[in-house]
């Protein structure tokens, strides 16, 4: 396929005003009939009608009621010599919604038919102008067999049902806000649902309904509660409210997606709304609560307002994981939960985004071209998406970032638009802010790859009581871009001293000191900044909550580093300070430079921070975990994946034994949670409570120690919720223990009717630290487990990403046998959903970096995917961009 490319933009030909479509269901050959009121643009006289179709059978094609000619080229259905005054077109079309292993269109799972239309997959329902800028007025009647399909939904609102014959019956719908195409939606299925009336600050009264499968009513008290909290957030943060009577969800368990903001009609993948204690761990419940509030979002940030083309998708999925993370934030509660929130954010950044940028892949948040778009639902249109969203919201402030909400509504409501829309109207509502002066520049966020370094140098004059930051700033090139101009970034931050005092920041030239904190912006390639007043010598504390999504060079001492991390007042750089020094000792340890031992005063701060009484257990738990493989990776040029994995597991023994009797105390002051709730402080005991244990375990396992593991396995046995009974049974698979195999098949035996349990059970055993290679040969081995298929998504990548993307020493083995079944697997998933196999292709992303004798073995197997024939286009542009 050609590359699509961003500048060559038009508007369409033609609107497409109002669409009536009819669905005879069945599996086998389901009937469409598109009944559409089309107009041409007059922008563009005498241009010839062209609508996107794929997979789909033509069988009828009039125009006001007549027969025409048509052409059907490259996916494409073309009418000529239409005429200039508004037409009725109506196609009909035939599809195999049974057949479509791809779940990109109109499918089938577990007997019930469910749609997915973005990006592209309204063209494998019916001929369309597919592109998001065609809005249309929709009325669906649905018609299916009555038993097998009790339930039949489409956006919008039911106006009509009843039955057709003895068998059928059928429904119609019509949803009054005009939408993109990829925004519609059906569901035909067996469906009970759990229904809430809720009435809104506006008084306005709506019906929220869950819909799952019969067994699942239990699990959707969450989802629900999680929707109510999102309505009413969005009403007080940003006085917007929902707009219409009726809002569903339903529940697939045959997704590729996390879940999809279809108007009205939310599909969610059964793992992103579904949860209940003994099924769901804490992580699932946050899961849940910030998917089901982003999907929620995006009926404001996405759907009345949408995307002019898919190089925007940034538009609304950056800003609408901004809200998200800030709703998850408010929903947190306590600075200190807060916090945890916005580290576990940064956390994946770094390890999703950030390798990204760096590697074949890397593109702008609104990028230039594609092959396909699939592949742009990317960590960087997503995840740095929503950074550039929150560097915005820090140069405004919070209520110039509502006004600039409130603007761009007034502006765009209704409308299909650009992510310049959106950045001037947050400008134009803040004419005095920082944002505003350099939105020009500012805007580099939007059209340059690649993460920024930002180097920090300060120095200290006793004698005139100033202290000197100088900053500058670059960003390495990326494919297409040699050389970067310099970027707006927002450093928050302060002056600690090492006796722990937060100093009061005064800028030379200003009358007063403006407090503890502040936000330079650095915007030229190198900047000094000069306080005065300073009493002691400090150490800066630099981009405080992670202002921006770039790698600081701030050259800091251990001195100072655990200074931050004992008195930093932000969080975040407390956690930030030791992952330093964690990270510091690591790249020593890989390195093979420096002692293998950890230092004792390293060893005493994580104790310190263990046993302080005023930190909280999940700001601990984070402390206390090594940085990940994949961010050491991240560090190095060239990339041993087994050196890397087993400096890791020496210095995490290290901890291990170094804080025997400190993990003791811990597990023992946390390990009791009482009745099970998802809130912040006892999920935070549970992840501590878990981490010592699966240390006590790791420890013990070393010492031929059978005490903790005898522990760990009464503690699956007895625990009364998911999370305590995962944690204990990881700690005895991460440990290699005797117990596990036991306790895995008797996790099996009790779960073996909860696929989302199943599918943990598969990525315990795929995501276990490596030894002897057994890891490898036991996931191998599982591809032969009648559980198992590629199939569905979740059960899928539950194996398959847990291997390949969640285990380096695993997967990078020096007889390069994971890069083989990578390569059979990607080559056997592309030919069932090629979207689902070109997510499984960027495991190799990295290959470059690879030390020999693993760089060589992995290009081969990229060349082996290449020559696949038939490969699509969704892979193909994964490989060939490694290749390049
Ligand atoms: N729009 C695709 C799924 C999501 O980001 O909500
Ligand atoms: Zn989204």
């Amino acid at each position: 396929a050609p590359l699509i490319r961003r500048e060559d933009y038009t508007a369409p030909a033609f609107w497409i005003r109002t669409v009536d479509l009819t669905f005879d269901l069945d599996p086998a050959k389901t009937l469409v009939i598109n009944k559409m009121a089309v107009e041409r643009n007059p922008d563009q006289p005498g241009a010839s009608l062209r609508l996107d179709g794929e997979d789909i059978n033509l069988t009828r094609v009039l125009v006001d009621g007549e027969p025409v000619s048509f052409r059907v080229e490259n996916q494409q259905l073309v009418l000529d010599n239409l005429p200039d005054q508004p037409f009725a077109l109506e196609i009909r079309t035939t599809c195999a919604p049974g057949k479509n292993t791809q779940l990109s269109g109109l499918y089938t799972s577990g007997g019930g038919f469910f749609t997915q239309c973005e990006a592209l997959g309204f063209r494998r329902i019916t001929y369309f102008l597919d592109r998001p800028d065609v809005m249309s007025v929709y009325k669906v009647t649905l018609k299916a067999d009555k038993l097998k399909y009790p339930v039949l939904l489409s956006n919008g609102n039911l106006v009509e049902q009843g039955a057709i014959d003895a068998d059928r019956h059928y429904a119609v719908w019509e949803d009054p806000h005009p939408k993109p195409c990829y925004l519609f939606a059906l569901v035909a299925a067996d469906l009970v649902s759990r229904e809430q009336r809720v009435r809104t600050r506006l008084g306005k009264e709506h019906l929220l309904q869950i819909f799952v499968r019969a067994g699942d009513l239990d699990k959707t008290e969450h989802a629900m509660q999680s929707l109510m909290a999102s309505i009413s957030w969005d009403e007080i943060r940003f006085g917007l409210s929902l707009d219409l009577e009726r809002f569903m969800i339903v529940a697939v368990s045959d997704f590729n997606m996390g879940a999809m903001e279809n108007k009205g009609l939310n599909i969610f993948n059964t793992k992103f709304v579904l949860a209940n204690p003994a099924t769901a761990t804490d992580v699932d419940f946050g899961n849940v609560e910030s998917v089901v509030a982003h999907e929620y979002f995006h009926n404001w940030t996405g759907n009345r307002v949408t995307c002019r083309d898919w190089f925007q998708l940034s538009l609304k999925e950056g800003l609408t994981v901004f809200r998200d993370q800030q709703f998850s934030q408010d929903m947190a509660g306590s600075a200190s939960a807060r916090a945890v929130k916005r580290i576990e954010d940064v956390r994946t950044l770094r390890q999703l985004q950030f390798p990204e940028d760096a590697g074949p892949m890397a593109h702008p948040v609104r990028p230039d071209s594609y092959m396909a778009i699939d592949n742009f639902y990317t960590a960087t249109v997503y995840e740095k998406g929503a950074e550039v969203v929150r560097m915005m919201h820090t140069l405004v402030g919070e209520a110039g970032f509502a006004e600039g909400m409130k603007l761009y509504f007034q502006r765009h409501d209704g409308h299909a638009v650009t992510c310049d829309d959106f950045a001037q109207a947050i400008a134009d509502a803040n004419p005095e802010s920082e944002l505003t002066k350099r939105l020009d520049q500012f805007k580099h966020w939007y059209t340059q790859a690649g993460t920024p370094r930002v180097q920090a140098r300060g120095s200290y004059s006793a004698e005139h009581k100033t202290y000197t930051l100088h900053l500058s700033q670059n960003c390495a090139p990326t494919a297409g871009q040699p050389a970067k101009l310099p970027f707006v970034i927002p450093v928050a931050m302060g002056l600690v001293a090492h006796d722990g005092r937060n100093l009061n920041l005064h800028l030379e030239g200003e009358a007063l000191p403006i407090g503890t904190d502040t936000v330079l912006v650095l915007s030229e390639p190198e900047q000094t900044f000069t306080f005065v007043h300073v009493p002691v010598e400090p150490v800066p504390s630099l981009l405080r909550g992670f202002s921006a999504p770039v790698v600081l060079q701030a050259e800091l001492g251990d001195d100072a580093l655990f200074t931050l991390l004992t008195h930093d007042k932000d969080p975040f750089n407390r956690w930030e300070a030791a992952q330093r020094l964690a990270l510091r000792r690591l790249l020593q340890a890989v390195s093979g430079h420096g002692p293998a031992e950890l230092d004792p005063r390293f060893i005493q701060a994580l104790r310190g921070v263990l046993r302080n009484a005023e930190l909280d257990a999940a700001f601990k738990e984070l402390v206390l975990t090594l940085p990940s493989e994949a961010y050491v990776a991240e560090q190095l040029d060239t990339v041993d994946p087994q050196r890397i994995h087993t400096a890791r597991e020496s210095l995490k023994l290290q901890l291990a034994k170094a804080l025997h009797e400190d993990w003791i105390w811990a597990w023992e002051q946390h390990n009791d949670c009482g009745a099970y709730s998802p809130d912040p402080v006892s999920s935070g005991r549970r992840a501590l409570a878990n981490l010592a244990l699966s240390m006590l375990c790791l420890d013990g396992a070393t010492r031929h120690n059978p005490i903790w593991t005898g522990k760990a396995f009464q503690r699956f046995k007895d625990a009364n919720n998911m999370t305590d009974r995962l944690g204990a049974l990881g700690a005895l698979v991460n440990s290699h223990a005797d117990l596990a195999p036991d306790a895995l098949s008797r996790f099996h035996e009790q779960f073996r009717d909860e696929p989302l349990v199943i599918d943990k059970w598969f990525t315990l055993q795929a995501a276990a630290p490596e030894k002897d290679g057994k890891v490898f040969a036991r996931a191998k081995a599982l591809m032969q487990h009648p559980d198992f298929t590629l199939r569905t998504p979740n059960r899928a990548r539950s194996l398959l990403m847990a291997l390949c993307q969640m285990n380096p020493a695993a997967f990078h083995r020096p007889d390069a046998a994971g890069y083989v079944f990578w390569a059979d697997r990607v080559i056997e998933i592309d030919s069932i959903n090629p979207q689902l196999a070109a997510r499984l292709a960027r495991a190799l992303d990295h290959w470059r970096r690879l030390a020999e004798p693993y760089r060589t073995a992995a290009r081969e197997a990229l060349g082996r995917v290449m020559a696949k024939p038939d490969l699509s286009d969704d892979v193909r542009e994964i490989v060939t961009r490694a290749l390049q």
